[in-house]
């Protein structure tokens, strides 16, 4: 009998809004519950491709939008066949931020989204989209943003406007990260342990 294929897991939303602390909770939940599971994170920035990207963020290089949008998404395809690899191979994969990112940060600099989503169709498809929302009230008790390309508040106001435009109920859970770290985390966990039992069939291509 073949291994049952493992699920992709994918965490999006604004900055500050708990993806990594969740992503690696239930990472390690996933493993002690005898699940096989890899935690990665987009941008991957250990790649030639990434350390540019990097540079990027950090303010040291200046890149056009059209070419920094397509940097990200090819830093997603460099990864696709090791990501195919680890789910046929039954790992479940949890992922820090994907494509739809990628189209929501650069549609937030006014570029056209019909545009931006056409690099990254064909990408490996999420089971499960988990999209942490902040209200403002806690996202100013959070500490302040860092000092990388995008981290201010107007601009971070008009990114969640496009991932409410991408968001397809179809796939997507919306989760509340409001709550303590612990509270959340249950709420992933019982969404994502719906996935983990069901049959999703064949691995599917994002928007074909
Ligand atoms: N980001 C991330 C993009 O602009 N496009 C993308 O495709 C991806 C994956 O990079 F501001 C932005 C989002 C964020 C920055 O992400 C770095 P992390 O999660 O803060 O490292
Ligand atoms: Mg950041």
């Amino acid at each position: 009998m073949v291994a049952r294929r493992g699920k992709l897991i994918v965490f999006e939303g604004c900055d500050r809004s708990g993806k990594s602390t969740q992503c690696a909770k239930l990472t390690d939940r996933l493993r002690k519950e005898g699940h096989k599971a890899e935690l990665l994170k987009f941008p991957d920035r250990t790649t030639s491709i990434g350390l540019i990207i990097n540079n990027y963020l950090a303010n040291k290089e200046d890149q056009s939008d059209e070419v920094i949008h397509l940097l990200f998404s090819a830093n997603r395809w460099e990864c696709m066949q090791k990501m195919t690899n680890l789910l046929l191979g039954g790992n479940n994969l949890v992922i820090d931020r994907y494509a739809y990112s990628g189209i929501a940060y650069s549609a937030a600099k006014g570029m056209d989204l019909n545009w931006c989503r056409q690099p990254d169709v064909g990408l490996i498809k999420p089971d499960k989209v988990i999209y942490m929302t902040l209200s403002e009230n806690k996202a100013s008790e959070r500490a302040d943003f860092g000092e990388e390309r995008y981290e201010k508040k107007e601009f971070q106001a008009k990114v969640e406007k496009i991932f409410e435009q991408l968001h397809d109920p179809s796939y997507w859970q919306v989760v509340n990260g409001d709550g303590s770290i612990d509270e959340v985390h249950q709420d992933i966990f019982s969404a994502v342990s719906e996935v983990l039992s069901a049959d999703c069939g064949p691995l599917q291509k994002l928007w074909t």
